[in-house]
């Protein structure tokens, strides 16, 4: 619920920042063949406070677009090359509804109209173009280009939200590695892969030795501390690319990828090692490590976990502080 309410807060932010700030001032861009007419709705929509961008070409009506972005185009409907309506075709599916596209014609009637419309077209004038028509014509197109802005912005503010959300989500907060969900989504990734090219694929699984005690003796934060130098540890020794995730209380998971049993118990050993050293005002801990590896007969992902749970269990079995395989 907190985080939902932090959700609203931004996307009420950055609305009201939008409508201070304005893709609305943006220029307005002509795209019109003959240098007369664009001349002459220059000096139209100038007085009127518009800031004007020119384009006599496809080519460079696009260029135009990319480089500033205009929100609000006029088009002329006798454009060379393709046409003024083919053009708006394209432009309708290059940038979607991010355009508002007036286009304009010297034949005006209401087939016309409707045909550009039908070509993806905001709105449709007649030339001679009439001023006042125009600048109303223009208000509209301003208020439709401010209300798509901040719709898009409230949208990448709610993608952008909810990336950070669904990381939350997957992540333990005090160690910082991935949790149980973020493993499975893991294992889910990279399973199908790892089965169908018989690639190396390894589990470590790590349980902290009498761990109770260390809470019992030291305290809840003390042990909350060991936690978060045994994940560090793991995350030090772990290669960039394995997956490195506190599965339970004082459990942990390493799944090395392009990684065969040997690596992978080699890499255990130095991690049990490395433990033991965690120096600092902690107490000392040890870990027990189960290591097992993908093999042809493994049917599903659980296989492989249960495996590496089986030696980690022989390895408390046996007196605990060791790696098995
Ligand atoms: P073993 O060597 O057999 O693994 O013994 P153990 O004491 O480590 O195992 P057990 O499963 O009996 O106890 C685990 C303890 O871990 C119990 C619980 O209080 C503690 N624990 C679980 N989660 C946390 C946590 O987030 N913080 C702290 N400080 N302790 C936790
Ligand atoms: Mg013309
Ligand atoms: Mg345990
Ligand atoms: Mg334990």
């Amino acid at each position: 619920q907190e985080k939902l309410e932090s959700v609203r807060n931004a996307l009420l932010s950055v609305r009201d920042q939008h409508q201070n700030e304005s893709s609305v001032n943006k220029p307005l861009l002509l795209i019109d063949g003959q240098d007369t007419d664009r001349a002459i709705l220059q000096r139209t929509l100038e007085p009127a406070g518009y800031q004007i961008l020119q384009a006599s070409s496809v080519d460079e009506a696009f260029t135009i677009i990319y480089k500033n972005t205009p929100r609000i185009i006029l088009l002329d409907w006798a454009m060379p090359e393709i046409g003024g309506l083919l053009l708006c075709r394209r432009l309708r599916r290059e940038f979607g509804l991010r355009l508002y596209i007036i286009i304009l014609t010297a034949h005006y009637n209401q087939d016309d109209a409707l045909e550009a419309l039908e070509a993806g077209a905001n709105d449709y004038l007649g030339k001679p173009i009439d001023r006042n028509f125009l600048l109303a014509k223009l208000l509209v197109a301003k208020k439709i280009v401010e209300f798509i802005s901040s719709l898009e912005s409230n949208c990448e503010q709610l993608i952008h939200q909810n990336h950070s959300l669904q990381s939350m989500a997957m992540k333990d907060a005090l160690t910082g590695l991935a949790n149980r969900r973020g493993a499975d989504e893991f294992l889910k990734q990279h399973w199908p892969n790892a089965l169908r090219h018989q690639s190396d694929l390894s589990c470590i699984m790590i349980d902290i030795d009498h761990f109770k005690k260390i809470n019992d003796q030291y305290g809840h934060d003390q042990g909350d501390r060991v936690l978060a130098a045994v994940g560090k540890t793991i995350l030090e020794i772990s290669r960039i690319g394995d997956l490195t995730a506190r599965v339970g209380g004082e459990e942990f998971m390493i799944i090395c990828l392009q990684c065969n049993q040997e690596n992978a118990a080699s890499l255990a050993e130095r991690l049990r090692q490395s433990v033991t050293k965690i120096v600092g005002t902690l107490p000392p801990v040890t870990i027990s490590v189960g290591v097992s590896e993908l093999n042809a007969a493994m049917a599903n992902i659980e296989a492989l976990l249960r495996a590496a749970d089986q030696a980690l269990l022989t390895a408390k079995r046996q007196g605990r502080n060791r790696v098995v395989c």
